[in-house]
């Protein structure tokens, strides 16, 4: 048997990594040239390195580390579960503890009647149930044409060929032939880079409309659904002005539009509430989940559906599922995950403590001579880098030139805050106090300075025409 050390000098476990290793969104060939950084263990909000350095993690891993590293409670349940029942399906005609006690409780902690859990290992298969979850919902009831779902541009749902087909980033759709038929993308409301001359409320409005101006395009009884993060993540941390969600909600109950609320990043506490969903105000049929489930501990992901769409499907045989659905011991670590959230009340203390001082903070920043605006919630927050904010003009240099710059003097600087074209964004670990926040406000300070002088000894502080 071989094995991989963490004691291999940094350079070799590079080789290794770029001889067979293929990353995730990510160009190989550079990856192989520049070299990786190993991250070799973690604790609290702390990662460590193949070098000894010490990172502030502002990103939670990827938006999922909710309650940070190390917590041996999740990995005593794991080995705990691992020894008494590793593994078993819950296809035919049998289930499991773990699978039970998990749908129940998320049944207890959802809002309303979303009481059903079908289970997936990540998100993209969970938005993948949910396409068919829809769909066949419609055609039992008669409706089979009813089967498009609409999504917004720049939204992220995941990266197989269904999920990514629900999101709208142009980069994915551009490769493997995607997006799948029926799936129709309206805009994002994102003031900042397209509300022009609008106000932002008048402009969320605008764009919640579009979506009724597509249904009464496409036909009420060809819409099936709308899906959308109550706070786009990978898209920039948009946040949505006050006006959009309210029309939204408006709009799905007069044409009888299933809403899926993608509490992917939102829930389990990122926006200050259980799910993102309470935050701003709507009502979903139907909730994904995923990351924040088990902090990452452990990969499951799952769709909360309520008592109708339940009832639908549950009378007709859903050909559908995953070997991994509710796999007993991400399940069990799960379920560890929450009894923690809940016995140490890290929402309460989201909402209380941490939002309130890392939202003080993070709209100071606009102060900076990069940064035009900043917008947060809960433990999730952007800034746009701009070279005039008064225009809110975008650089000259290609979309993502800037944004690129700061991320590097943030790494340099042993901070993870991640760059999306030309905005920063971070999502912290929720366990994050204002001692932590300090620290990292010292860091992002830093690195945006840094950032400035460079920017502009490069001669990149021009806005485009
Ligand atoms: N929905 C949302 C809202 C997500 O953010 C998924 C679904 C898919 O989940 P899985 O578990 O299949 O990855 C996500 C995932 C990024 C980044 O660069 C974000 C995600 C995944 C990978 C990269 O910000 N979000």
């Amino acid at each position: 048997m071989s094995t991989i050390t963490n004691h291999m000098p940094t350079a070799e476990l590079q080789a290794l990594d770029a001889a067979h290793h293929m990353h995730p969104f990510s160009t190989n060939a550079d990856l192989s040239k520049d070299g990786v950084r190993v991250i070799t263990r973690a604790k609290g909000i702390y990662l460590s390195d193949s070098e000894g350095e010490q990172i502030l993690d502002a990103m939670a891993g990827l938006w999922c580390v909710n309650i940070g590293y190390g917590r041996d409670e999740l990995a005593d349940a794991a080995a705990r579960q691992m020894r008494e029942l590793p593994y078993y399906n819950t296809f035919f005609k049998t289930t499991h503890v773990p699978a039970i006690a998990l749908a129940n409780k998320l049944a207890e902690l959802a809002p309303d009647d979303l009481n059903h859990v079908f289970f997936a290992g990540s998100g993209s298969e969970a938005n993948d149930t949910n396409i068919r979850l829809v769909r066949t919902y419609w055609a039992e009831k008669g409706q089979p044409d009813k089967n498009i779902i609409i999504s917004r541009h720049n939204a992220y749902h995941g990266s197989s060929v269904g999920s990514a087909s629900l999101g709208g980033m142009a980069g994915m759709h551009a490769q493997g032939g995607i997006p799948i038929p029926n799936v129709h993308h309206i805009n994002q409301p994102n003031w900042w880079a397209e509300g022009g001359d609008m106000a932002p409320e008048e402009f969320g409005l605008a764009r919640a409309r579009e979506l009724e101006e597509a249904i009464l395009e496409l036909g009420e009884n060809r819409v099936a659904a709308f899906i959308a993060e109550p706070v786009q993540g990978a898209g920039g941390v948009i946040v949505a002005p006050e006006t959009y969600w309210p029309e939204i909600q408006r709009i799905c109950d007069k044409y009888e539009i299933l809403l899926i609320a993608d509490e992917v990043i939102c829930g389990f506490g990122r926006t200050g509430s259980w799910f993102g969903s309470q935050t701003m105000g709507i009502r979903p049929h139907i909730m994904t989940i995923a990351k924040g489930l088990s902090s990452g501990y452990a990969p499951i992901g799952g769709s909360i559906v309520n008592d109708d769409i339940a009832k639908v499907i549950g009378d007709t045989e859903f050909n559908h599922g995953y070997t991994y659905s509710g796999h007993p011991v991400a399940a069990a670590v799960a379920l560890e995950n929450l009894r923690i959230l809940e016995e140490e009340r890290i929402v309460d203390h989201v909402r209380d403590v941490a939002a309130p001082y890392l939202k003080k903070k993070w709209e100071a920043l606009t102060s900076h001579p990069l940064v035009g605006e900043a917008k947060i919630v809960g433990m999730m927050g952007s800034i746009a880098l701009t070279p005039d904010k008064s225009s809110r003009a975008k650089f000259a240099s290609e979309a993502g030139t800037i944004g690129l710059i700061c991320r590097e003097r943030c790494f340099a600087n042993n901070l993870i805050m991640r760059h999306v074209g030309d905005r920063m964004i971070i999502s912290p670990p929720l366990i994050v106090t204002p001692a932590d926040i300090d620290e990292m406000f010292l860091r992002i300070h830093k690195s945006l300075d840094e950032a400035h002088a460079e920017i502009t000894k490069q001669g990149l502080m021009r806005a485009a025409n």
